[in-house]
């Protein structure tokens, strides 16, 4: 299926009987409950996570399909979550493509990539034969996953795999990340082109093994002011994007501090757009129109408040979203591995049990 490049949000398909509250509301759907997942659900809060990440390092559990699956079923057997985020990583598909990485927790690659040279010598990701582990966690997941769950599947978006990658390691600023951009625009251009072309051919695997919503993270957007975000992250997002349509389910794409950024997406062919606890989602609504549901946004320090005030804390992004259908309730950014599991409970029983108008 072409990509819409007019920009003109498709009228939304009225959602079957019985479909999962989280794929109506991707939709735009009403939902006779807001549906919530916790971005980060399956790691490092949970005391069984821990148990098994005491015996298996934290690759072992990413390729070995019973352990993944295991990990990514282990908050939905405790929450009644709306939805399952398969467990890897941004970085195991570039592994997948021979760029060695370890993990001390966050991503390290041994040879960051800064010259046109290792940008051609980047293969192409072939995921049946590259990342089998991953497609076959997908199909096991699904086939352990409560009724009416529907699992997403994931990726990193190319300009935050390209911080790590030029970057080498975790960082606040990225600064050769970011100057990269500026030195070598023409070869930071050809890496976006290749990481969105592997993320694409990643992602539509994911989706023919199971996955039944996918999602792109660019966790680094706050880093560019509008102009660069416009010249270098979004035509790559969109890239992906437009070669997703057609694998048939809704696409989300989370935007990690992107305040600034919002009217740049407005008219990406998105299905949903993750917000960060930094913008009101009124706002962002508006900015992004009709055509968008909006996934977020609570600040996960808020899971660190007494149970009273976070009931305040989540009324409070209820009445941001407002009542129009399609708002998908999430934390602004990854679970804090100091959660208590029992704020989570809290949290999400609270959200279900505000009805949606
Ligand atoms: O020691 C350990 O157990 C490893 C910690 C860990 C975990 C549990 C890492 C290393 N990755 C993960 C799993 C993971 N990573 C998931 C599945 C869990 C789930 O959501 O339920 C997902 C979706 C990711 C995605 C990911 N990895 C992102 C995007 C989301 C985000 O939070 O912004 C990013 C930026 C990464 C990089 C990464 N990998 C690991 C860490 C600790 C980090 C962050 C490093 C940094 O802060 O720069």
């Amino acid at each position: 299926m072409a990509a819409d490049l007019s920009g003109a949000p498709a009228a939304p398909a009225a959602a079957a009987a019985g479909t999962p509250a989280f794929l109506a509301a991707c939709q735009r759907q009403p939902t006779s409950h807001r549906p919530v997942w916790i971005m980060r659900q399956a790691g490092r809060y949970l005391p069984e996570y821990r148990a098994l990440r005491a015996r298996v390092d934290f690759e072992a559990l990413t390729r070995t399909p019973e352990l993944a699956a295991e990990v990514t079923l282990q908050p939905l057997r405790r929450f009644p979550l709306d939805a399952a985020i398969l467990f890897s990583d941004i970085m195991t598909p570039l592994q997948g493509m021979g760029v060695e990485i370890t993990f001390a927790p966050g991503p390290v690659v041994r040879d960051p990539i800064r010259s046109e040279a290792q940008i051609e010598a980047l293969p192409q990701l072939v995921p049946q034969r590259d990342v089998p582990f991953v497609l076959k966690t997908v199909e096991l997941v699904r086939a352990g996953l409560p009724q009416g769950v529907p699992l997403i599947g994931f990726a990193g978006a190319p300009f935050t795999l390209l911080c790590y990658l030029v970057c080498g390691k975790p960082s606040k600023e990225f600064a050769p990340a970011r100057s990269f951009l500026y030195q070598q625009p023409q070869a930071a251009q050809r890496l976006l082109t290749h990481l969105a072309d592997a993320m694409a051919q990643y992602l539509a695997a994911q989706a023919a093994a199971g996955a039944q919503a996918l999602m792109l993270f660019e966790s680094w957007a706050g880093l560019l002011g509008p102009r660069e975000y416009r010249q270098f992250a979004l035509p790559a997002v969109r890239r992906v994007m437009a070669s997703l349509r057609a694998a048939g389910v809704p696409l989300i794409y989370y935007m990690n501090q992107g305040s600034a950024l919002t009217s740049a997406v407005a008219d990406l062919d998105a299905d949903v757009i993750g917000v960060d606890w930094r913008s009101d989602l009124a706002q962002v609504r508006k900015e992004l129109g009709a055509g968008k549901a909006v996934q977020g946004n609570l600040d996960p320090a808020a899971l660190f408040a007494a149970p009273q005030e976070l009931r305040r804390h989540v009324d409070a992004v209820l009445a941001a979203a407002g009542d129009a259908p399609g708002h998908i309730f999430n934390l602004g950014h990854g679970i804090w591995p100091d959660t208590d599991p029992d704020a989570v409970a809290r949290l999400v029983d609270y959200v279900h049990e505000r009805r949606q108008s």
